[in-house]
C-alpha cells in the first residue's frame, strides 16, 4: 500500500494537524477534536499530499502507538489524545492503577522537583503503566529518567484520571509530593 517511510511522514502531518495546527491546512476540529475525514484528505492534498481514504485507514490502524481514531460511524477522525489546541476530548474520569510512570529528560528534574509535573503546552500531563514507555518517552527529550507516580494515592485524594483511547493515562498536574525520581537498575 505504502512505505513504512511514507506511513510515518502522514503520521507525523496527522499529529501536527489533528493535535496542534490544523490552520496549517486549513481545517477547524470541532469541541471536541472531530474533523470529517474527507475534508481532511481533501485539505492535506492540496498541501503536498497524494492520500485516498485507503491510506488514511491504513496509517489509522498502523501507527505505533494508536495516535488517530475514527468515531462509530467513521464519519468523524481526530488524536485520542497529546493536543496542545483547546479541545474536550469527553473521557470518563477512571480510577488510574496504584503506580503510573512518566519519563522526561534529566534536565528538567529539578524544576520538577520543586513544582511537580506539569502539563506545559498540552492538555495533561502523560503517564504511563509500562516502564518501558516511559522511557522512551523520556529519550525524546534527552538523558532519560523516570519519575514513579502515586496515582492510586493522589486518586483518594481526588485528583481526576482520565484514560485515552490508546492506553494513555492522562491528569492535570502532579504535586511533588506524589512523586518519586529514579528506578532500580536504571
Ligand atoms: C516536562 C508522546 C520542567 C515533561 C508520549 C516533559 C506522551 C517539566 C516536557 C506524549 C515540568 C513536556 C507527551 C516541570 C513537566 N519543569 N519540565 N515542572 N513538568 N515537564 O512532549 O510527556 O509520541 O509535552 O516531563 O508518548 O514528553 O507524541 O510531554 O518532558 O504520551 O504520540 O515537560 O507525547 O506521544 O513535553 O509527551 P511533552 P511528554 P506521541
Amino acid at each position: 500500500m505504502i512505505s513504512e517511510k511514507e506511513n510515518q511522514r502522514i503520521s507525523k502531518f496527522l499529529s501536527l494537524v489533528l493535535r496542534h495546527q490544523p490552520e496549517t491546512i486549513d481545517i477547524g476540529l470541532d469541541e471536541n477534536g472531530w474533523v470529517d475525514p474527507e475534508l481532511l484528505i481533501f485539505k492535506m492534498n492540496q498541501h503536498g499530499f497524494s492520500i485516498t481514504m485507503e491510506i488514511l485507514d491504513h496509517v489509522v490502524a498502523n501507527n505505533n502507538k494508536k495516535r488517530f481514531a475514527y468515531n462509530e460511524g467513521k464519519t468523524l477522525i481526530r488524536a485520542s489524545q497529546g493536543h496542545s489546541v483547546n479541545i474536550e476530548l469527553g473521557y470518563e474520569p477512571q480510577k488510574p492503577p496504584e503506580i503510573l510512570y512518566h519519563g522526561t529528560a534529566e534536565r528538567f528534574s529539578e524544576s520538577i522537583l520543586k513544582i511537580g509535573l506539569e502539563k506545559q503546552s498540552r492538555q495533561h500531563v502523560h503517564l504511563s503503566v509500562e516502564v518501558e514507555t516511559a522511557i522512551s518517552v523520556g529519550k525524546r527529550h534527552g538523558k532519560p529518567v523516570i519519575f514513579e507516580v502515586a496515582s492510586g494515592e493522589m486518586f483518594v485524594d481526588g485528583f481526576v484520571f482520565y484514560f485515552s483511547e490508546n492506553k494513555v493515562w492522562l491528569t492535570d498536574h502532579v504535586p511533588v509530593r506524589y512523586l518519586k525520581q529514579g528506578l532500580k537498575g536504571l
